[in-house]
């Protein structure tokens, strides 16, 4: 038994000099003081049109000395200022949320504010006039939820529990000429074309599906990389973009399907919401927005809604304000320029003329 205390008095005494001997770990160095100030003007989520003018007030203590002042739009330097007040200009890049920053310097000390600030469209979307050319036959047991037009053919993406495909059809006779059926318990929604690879988005399985375009085999499937509904697809050149039902669209990368960045759609007075199938046609997205007859022409560069085409005189007899069957589908024709329009269970496709504003 005295051996045994002896032993433990050696453990204790040898683990309690290692921890005499350990450097005492440092105090945290007190928080530097940052310059106290305050965002007076804007007000917090405060909207205001796309390159309007736009009131600053900051406001401090009159005994602190302040050098400059700088002012980010989320991480984009926007200018430097010197006085309390002082206007900037509403132009981030795009429209939509934004954190408006400053940064007051005084001294070698800093002080920092955020204020989120909504960007609404510079302008009221412009009535896109358009023009009836000719009509097709559509397969009306198609549910609409994707439309490409692809050297001469027509490809149609299908939704609707137990009945989505994929089908390519000849648009004169909207005769099917290949399909692929999804198995399971799969709600197909917006298909795009990518260099010999058709892409189809799902509703809510959270995945995607990438064919051949010539045989229609299943290739891969892809994970959604950020948990988020499947709509509407289209391609710009660059990037897939879909959208989920919101006032957003997901820029998705053509090799590795990761959604790389978001686009907030808003026309000039607020954001515009359920955004469904889509068509980038040079430099802006066409996007049917969902339960409605109506058609939005997107500027792709800053998210600003700069048309909307109103398309109710094509909506078929027995369907007019059908719950489900309703508009969606715009391919666009390179060949020609002319849209091509269709809807959930539609016996007939259209093809319309836009003329753009002058
Ligand atoms: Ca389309």
């Amino acid at each position: 038994m005295a051996r045994f205390s002896l032993v433990m008095l050696l453990v204790i005494s040898i683990f309690s000099g290692c921890s005499s001997d350990q450097p005492a770990t440092p105090p945290p160095p007190p928080p530097k003081p940052s310059v106290p100030f305050q965002i007076v003007a804007p007000s917090s989520q405060q909207s205001i049109n796309w390159g309007d003018s736009l009131f600053v007030e900051l406001g401090w203590a009159d005994s602190i000395q302040v050098d400059s002042i700088v002012g980010m739009w989320d991480s984009e330097r926007m200018g430097t200022f010197s006085s309390k007040s002082f206007t900037i200009s509403a132009a981030p890049k795009e429209v939509g949320l934004h954190n408006l920053i400053f940064q007051v310097h005084a001294g070698d000390l800093k002080g920092t504010r955020t204020l989120p600030v909504v960007i609404l469209a510079g302008s009221a979307p412009q009535e896109i006039e358009w023009s009836f050319v000719a009509m097709y036959p559509h397969e009306k047991g198609f549910f609409t939820e994707g439309l490409v037009f692809h050297e001469g053919a027509l490809y149609e993406g299908t939704g609707d529990w137990g009945e989505s495909g994929i089908f390519k059809t000849d648009l004169r006779t909207g005769k099917i000429i290949k399909q692929q059926q999804n198995q399971g318990k799969i709600f197909g929604e917006g298909i795009s074309i990518v260099n010999g690879k058709l892409i189809q988005l799902t509703y809510q399985a959270m995945e995607g599906y990438v064919y051949d375009l010539k045989t229609f085999n299943k290739l891969q499937s892809f994970p959604y990389s950020k948990p988020t509904e499947g709509w509407g697809m289209t391609f710009d050149g660059t990037s897939l973009i879909f959208s989920n039902g919101s006032n957003r669209l997901m820029y998705m990368d053509t090799a590795s399907y990761v959604i790389q960045r978001e686009l907030q759609i808003y026309d000039h007075e607020a954001p515009v919401d359920s955004l469904n199938e889509l068509e980038y046609v040079d430099g802006f997205i066409y996007a049917n927005i969902w339960m409605r007859n109506e058609i939005v022409k997107i500027d792709a560069q800053t998210g600003a809604v700069v048309g909307t085409m109103d398309l109710t005189k094509l909506v078929p007899q027995g369907l007019v304000n059908h719950p489900a069957n309703v508009l969606n589908g715009i391919a666009y024709r390179p060949d020609n320029g002319h849209l091509l329009i269709t809807g959930k269970r539609w016996p007939s496709l259209f093809e319309i003329s836009i003329k753009e504003p002058s």
